[in-house]
């Protein structure tokens, strides 16, 4: 229903995504899109390119009077580096006598397959497509998405449960607190205890030249149900999830609701109970995670993604020279220690766009009045069942 197409190297001039198949009519906040960005740029473990860049969108179609228009809407994320990488990274100018190429593939990064693959003699040209830099243009799409949801009563959230290890052992139930918890830690846990033990174990990663990896989770509360489907891989919410949560940066895992817990356990412990109660349907517990058959059930959505530790160590694993064949260590490119924080903002903003496809897929329509009738028009039959 909708779809985006990216491009924009980490330090090229910028970074581009055209979302199509927005309906009109939807009022956008730009400070909501500026907001988003700011966010995946926090946390605790980050390296210095966030000190260089403040994301900001900058929006050249699509959008009128603050209002879409129905057309394809064009995201522009400026990168400030650029400026220290214009000869570097020059698009028509010969490389400088000086350039550097990098020639010793990182451990776990595209380096390796990317530089065979696309015949590259520079591992960078591989490096900076592939670098997480382009989460930027994941939360800008995905932003867009979120504030479709909200206009609808859809919300979505997460924190982070796991860093190196340390989990997240407790945590509230009442919705706006958990939020502003999460918020307002530095490592995006809603634990204050796990909170510490995950700041000083990233201070251990920074003293060793070593990387952590962790688990974020993802909530969506307010979805109806009816969002995806049974039929089809591509139509099943749950395989669309998996599939868009995989393909961020270092996400090496997903699991919807208890996921692999699941598999521990038996079947009375895992699905839960249904009741029928003041004229709906309730559930007592949520194992499913919202998602039964691929079809959304009217409970939060809960997804979580789990990300390897960066694979950019400055005490770097043992790599070859791909000139010379010779045992070298890896390449060392900044980076950060841990961006689990700044994957679960990304997360969240992916599962947005994710929803809000299969949201329109079930309500359609080329407005936002458009799908506000059908939407009305769909709850009065689910009030009747
Ligand atoms: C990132 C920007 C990158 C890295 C990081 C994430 O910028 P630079 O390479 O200039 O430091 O800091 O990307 C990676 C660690 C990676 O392996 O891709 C960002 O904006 O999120």
């Amino acid at each position: 229903m909708i779809r985006y197409l990216s491009a924009g190297e980490s330090h090229g001039p910028e970074l581009t995504v055209i979302v199509d198949g927005f309906p009109s009519g939807l009022r956008v906040s730009r400070d909501e899109l500026n907001r988003q960005l700011k966010r995946r740029q926090l946390g605790y473990g980050r390296g210095y390119r966030q000190q260089i860049e403040s994301d900001e969108v900058e929006v050249t179609s699509g959008i009128r009077f603050g209002e879409t228009l129905g057309s394809p809407i064009t995201l522009r994320i400026a990168n400030r580096d650029w400026v220290h990488w214009t000869e570097r990274m020059s698009i028509w100018d010969e490389p400088p006598a000086n350039l550097k190429r990098v020639t010793r593939p990182r451990p776990g990064h595209a380096d390796l397959g990317g530089a065979i693959k696309y015949q590259h003699e520079d591992i960078r040209n591989i490096l900076e497509r592939a670098s997480a830099r382009n989460t930027a243009t994941l939360v800008a799409a995905g932003a867009l998405a979120r504030q479709l949801l909200r206009h609808f009563g859809i919300e979505v959230a997460s924190h982070v449960v796991e860093i190196g290890g340390i989990r997240a052992q407790q945590w509230t139930n009442d919705w706006s607190a958990w939020v502003q918890a999460a918020e307002s830690s530095p490592v995006r846990t809603a634990d204050a205890q796990a909170e510490a033990q995950m700041m000083a174990k990233i201070d251990e990663a920074k003293e060793r030249g070593d990387t952590l990896g962790g688990v974020f989770e993802v909530v969506v509360r307010g979805c109806p149900v009816g969002l995806g489907s049974h039929v089809h891989p591509d139509r099943k919410l749950d395989g669309r999830l998996a599939q868009a949560i995989m393909s961020i940066q270092a996400i090496k895992g997903v699991e919807i609701g208890l996921g692999f817990e699941a598999a521990r356990r038996w079947g009375s412990q895992v699905h839960d109970p249904i009741h029928y109660e003041n004229g709906r349907y309730t559930r007592p517990s949520n194992g499913a995670g919202g998602l039964e058959g691929g079809i959304t059930n009217g409970q939060p959505l809960v997804v979580r993604g789990a990300m390897k530790p960066i694979s950019t160590l400055y005490t770097p694993l043992m790599s070859v020279d791909m000139v010379t064949k010779q045992p070298e260590p890896a390449a060392v490119e900044r980076s950060d220690y841990c961006a689990v924080p700044a994957a679960s903002v990304v997360a969240e903003n992916v599962v947005a766009w994710v929803v809000a496809d299969a949201f329109l897929e079930k309500f359609g329509g080329d407005s936002i009045a458009e799908i506000a009738e059908r939407v009305e028009a769909y709850q009065r039959q689910v009030a009747k069942r």
